[in-house]
C-alpha cells in the first residue's frame, strides 16, 4: 500500500482506511486522491478533465463556469434491469425489486472491479447528504475512477474536509464504490446492500447510476434505514408557499417521472394571482428526508445540494427559474453542442442552430431523420444539467437549516386523462396512504403511444424503494400513528383531458391556484364536497380570476365518474394482489371502503 501513501491520508479513521485499502487492492488504481472540496481542487480537476476530453469547455461568455460532457451512447439513463437490492432474504427486497443474494452480488461485481482501475486514479469523495452535522444527515464515502462523478458530487452533495471532520472515527458511513470499468452493458451492475450500508456500481457513467448519493443512497439505502430508524426517505420535492401575510406553508410532493416536479418546485406565480403577493421558495426538487420532531409534526430537509434536472423542454415559459439557475457553474450532459461551443436542446428558447454535434457525438442538422424515418434528437431526451441549489433565484433560505422545514401537506400526483379530479383531499392519514399507494400515470395517445395503459407507482417510489413495498406502506401507516398532527394528504392531476384530447387545466404557474386551496384546507378554511374518493373543492373555492376557464370546464375538472372509479378499484385490487401477505390489511380495508362508498354513490 506504500504506493498509495497511506500515511498522508487526511483521516485517522481506522475503519475508513481499512475499507479504502481493501477496495484499492481489488480495483488496483495507480493512485488515490482524497477530495477536500476546495476551489483550487476544482480548478485542478477541471483542467485535467479538459485535457482528457472528459469535459469540453463551453463558450464562457455565454456559459460562465459551465462544461459539457457526453456519456457513452449505451449509457444515458438509469438501468433498472441491472439494478439490484442484495438482502439476505428475497422477501425483504419484495416483488418491486430485482434481488440477488449479497454474496453473489459481491462476487459478480468483484469480478468486474478487479484490476479495473489500472492506469487510473481512484478518488475518495467524503460526502454528506443533508447539511453537515444536521440530525437528518448521513455520511457517505464514494470511491470512483471518474472525474466527471467527482465534479458532479461536488455540486450535488456537500463534500470534503468538513465531512471527514464530522465523521471522526465513526464507522457509520455508507460505503459507496463506483467504477466505470469498460462501460459494457453486459458488465454493468448497480448493487445495493442495505444490510451492510453499502453500494457497488460498476460499468456505468450515467448520473443516476453513479452519483451514488442520489437515488442509490438518498432513496434506496435511506428508505431501508428510515424504516429501521423511524423516519421517511421519499422521492418528493419540497417547496414553501409564502402567503401575502408572510406566512410560509411547506409542502412535499411526489409525482412519477415526466410530471413536472422540478417545474412545480420552482413555480412562478401567474399574472392572475400576482396581486395577492404569493412567493414560492424552493427547498428541493427530487428527494425529501422527513422526521417527526418534538412538536409531533413532520419536518423535512432536502439531502441534496444541487439539481440534476432534465434539460429538454426547459425554457423561459416552462421554468424561468431553472433557466436562471443553469446560466453558470453548470455541467451539461448529452445536450447538443454547436461549433462555437454553445449548447442547444429541444424546447430551448430562441433559434434552432443550423448544425451541431448531438448527444451521440454525431453531426446533426435540424429536421434530421434516421433511416427508419424517426426524428434524430439534438439533445438526448434524458440529457441533464447539474447545478448548485444556491443558484436558483427562489431557493429557500432554509436549505442549510439543520431542522429543515415543517411539512403541512403531502401531495401525490399522477397523469390521468379522465379519472382523477384536479385535486382532492384524503379523509385521513390512513386513506392518504392508500391514495399514495395506488397513484398511477397513464400513457396518453399524444404522449407514449398505447393509450390508457396504467402504470402504478406507489408514492413515485417503485424504482427507488430499497425493500419490500408492502413493508414500506406499513411503515407509512406506523409513522402516521406516531404523529400528533400529521400533514394532510392530497392528490392532484394537472393532466385531465377534454373529449378532443386537449388539457382542461393550463398547468405550470396556474397550479398555484390549487396550492392555494390546499393551503386553505390546511388552515381549516376552504369548503369542500365529500365524495366517494375524498374531499373535492366546491368550484367557487378555487380562485380562477384571470383564467379564461368556463364554469363547465371547472366542473369537469372536479367531477368524478363513478363507473370509471369502480374500474379503477378493480385494477387496484389486481395490483395489490402482487404484494401478497406483505401488504398491510389497512390497504385492503381502504379498498373495500372505497368500493362501498362508490356502490352507494
Ligand atoms: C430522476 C428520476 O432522475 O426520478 O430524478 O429518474
Ligand atoms: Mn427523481
Amino acid at each position: 500500500m506504500n504506493i498509495y501513501r497511506v500515511a498522508d491520508w487526511p483521516t485517522k479513521n481506522a475503519a475508513l482506511k481499512v475499507w479504502v485499502i481493501e477496495m484499492a487492492e481489488m480495483c488496483q488504481p495507480d493512485r488515490i486522491v482524497w477530495i477536500d472540496g476546495s476551489e483550487g481542487e476544482k480548478d485542478r480537476l477541471v483542467s485535467e478533465a479538459l485535457g482528457t476530453g472528459e469535459l469540453i469547455e463551453l463558450n464562457q461568455a455565454k456559459w460562465s463556469g459551465c462544461y459539457y460532457h457526453r456519456t457513452a451512447v449505451n449509457d444515458v439513463a438509469r438501468t433498472e434491469h441491472l439494478t439490484y437490492i442484495c438482502t439476505e432474504s428475497q422477501e425483504m427486497a419484495g416483488p418491486n425489486n430485482n434481488w440477488m443474494p449479497p454474496q453473489e452480488g459481491y462476487r459478480k461485481a468483484s469480478d468486474i472491479f478487479t484490476g479495473s482501475m489500472r492506469g487510473r486514479t481512484m478518488y475518495v469523495v467524503p460526502f454528506s447528504m443533508g447539511p453537515v452535522g444536521s440530525p437528518f444527515s448521513k455520511t457517505g464515502i464514494e470511491l470512483t475512477d471518474s472525474i466527471y462523478v467527482v465534479l458532479n458530487m461536488r455540486i450535488m452533495t456537500r463534500v470534503g474536509a468538513p465531512v471527514l471532520k464530522k465523521l471522526g472515527n465513526s464507522d457509520d458511513f455508507t460505503r459507496c464504490l463506483h467504477g466505470k470499468a469498460d462501460l459494457d452493458e453486459n458488465r454493468r451492475l448497480i448493487l445495493h446492500f442495505p444490510e451492510d450500508n453499502a453500494i457497488w456500481s460498476v460499468g456505468s457513467g450515467y448520473g443516476g447510476n453513479v452519483l451514488l448519493g442520489k437515488k442509490c443512497l438518498a432513496l434506496r439505502i435511506a428508505s431501508f434505514l428510515a424504516r429501521k430508524e423511524g423516519w421517511f426517505a421519499e422521492h418528493m420535492l419540497i417547496m414553501g408557499v409564502e402567503d401575502p401575510s408572510g406566512h410560509i406553508v411547506y409542502v412535499a410532493a411526489a409525482f412519477p417521472s415526466a410530471c413536472g416536479k422540478t417545474n412545480l418546485a420552482m413555480l412562478i406565480p401567474p399574472e392572475g394571482l400576482k396581486h395577492k403577493g404569493y412567493r414560492i421558495w424552493t427547498v428541493g426538487d427530487d428527494i425529501a428526508w422527513m422526521r417527526i420532531d418534538s412538536d409531533g409534526r413532520l419536518w423535512a430537509v432536502n439531502p441534496e445540494a444541487g439539481f440534476f434536472g432534465v434539460v429538454p423542454g426547459t425554457n423561459m415559459t416552462s421554468n424561468a427559474n431553472a433557466m436562471q439557475t443553469i446560466r453558470k457553474n453548470t455541467i451539461f450532459t448529452n445536450v447538443l453542442l454547436t461549433p462555437d461551443n454553445d449548447i442547444w436542446w429541444e424546447g430551448k428558447d430562441g433559434d434552432v442552430p443550423a448544425q451541431g454535434t448531438n448527444w451521440a457525438g454525431l453531426p446533426w442538422t435540424p429536421g434530421m431523420v434516421d433511416e427508419k424515418g424517426n426524428r434524430v434528437f439534438g439533445a438526448h431526451p434524458n440529457s441533464r444539467f447539474t447545478a448548485p441549489l444556491v443558484q436558483c433565484p427562489c431557493i429557500s433560505n432554509r436549505v442549510e437549516h439543520h431542522h429543515g422545514v415543517r411539512i403541512d401537506a403531502i401531495i401525490f400526483g399522477g397523469r390521468r386523462a379522465r379519472l382523477a379530479p384536479l385535486v382532492y383531499e384524503s379523509f385521513d392519514w390512513e386513506h392518504g396512504v392508500f391514495v399514495g399507494a395506488t397513484m398511477a400515470s397513464e400513457r396518453t395517445a399524444a404522449q407514449f403511444g398505447k393509450q390508457g395503459e396504467v402504470r402504478r407507482d406507489p408514492m413515485a417510489m417503485l424504482p427507488f424503494c430499497g425493500y419490500n413495498l408492502g413493508m414500506y406502506l406499513q411503515h407509512w401507516l406506523d409513522m402516521g400513528r406516531k404523529m400528533e398532527n400529521p400533514p394532510k394528504i392530497f392528490h392532484v392531476n394537472w393532466f385531465r383531458l377534454d373529449d378532443d384530447g386537449k388539457f382542461l387545466w393550463p398547468g405550470f404557474g396556474e397550479n398555484l391556484r390549487v396550492l392555494e386551496w390546499i393551503m386553505d384546507r390546511c388552515a381549516g378554511a376552504a369548503a369542500a364536497q365529500t365524495t366517494p374518493i375524498g374531499y373535492v373543492p366546491k368550484p367557487d373555492t378555487l380562485d380562477v380570476t384571470g383564467l379564461c376557464l368556463p364554469s363547465e370546464t371547472l366542473e369537469k375538472l372536479l367531477s368524478i365518474d363513478t363507473h370509471d372509479w369502480i374500474e379503477e378499484a378493480n385494477d387496484i385490487e389486481k395490483f395489490f394482489s402482487s404484494y401478497g401477505s406483505a401488504l398491510p390489511q389497512e390497504m385492503i380495508r381502504q379498498l373495500q371502503a372505497l368500493k362501498e362508498r362508490l356502490s352507494k354513490a
